[in-house]
């Protein structure tokens, strides 16, 4: 059953663009609240825990690098449905692949730099969530 949280990071190169006001707005206007929100800098090994399911990947250590050069936002959404339509609301990891419309499209960079982070199932919305907020820090 879907749950109605997920989690989402505006990465590196869309905070540095100055872009994350912009893709708050697109956030709020699907319908999502802001249930948890910092801006934050992860180390490289944090982004390396974050991250940690991909270490076989050969992109792994550039995107640990990347995940920690800047100032990130993390955050925790609440919608109906909240995973799955956040990541039709970003678009496919590639913004060459991304449908037009979606946040990727828009503001990505490169596949690497591609704007924002949305949690790929319930499961790990709720760990990547508790990751960045404690019970504390976040609404309910
Ligand atoms: P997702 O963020 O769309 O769920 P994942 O496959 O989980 O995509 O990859 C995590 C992140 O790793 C991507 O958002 C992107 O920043 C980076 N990444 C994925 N594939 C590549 C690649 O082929 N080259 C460089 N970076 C990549």
């Amino acid at each position: 059953m879907a749950t109605n949280r997920t989690f989402t990071m505006i990465k590196p190169d869309a905070f540095e663009a100055g872009n994350s006001g912009a893709i708050l707005k697109m956030i709020e206007e699907a319908g999502f609240k802001i249930v948890a929100m910092k801006a934050t800098q992860l180390s490289k090994e944090l982004a390396g825990k974050f991250y940690a399911v991909h270490s076989e990947r050969p992109f792994y250590a550039d995107l640990c690098a990347y995940m920690s050069s800047g100032p990130i936002i993390a955050a925790i959404l609440e919608k109906d449905n909240a995973v799955e339509d956040f990541r039709k609301l970003i678009g496919a990891t590639n913004p060459a692949d991304a449908a037009e419309g979606t946040i990727r499209k828009i503001f990505a960079k490169s596949i690497e730099a591609n704007a924002v982070h949305g949690s790929d199932s319930d499961e790990n919305a709720a760990i990547e969530g508790a990751f960045y907020f404690s019970q504390f820090e976040r609404v309910g």
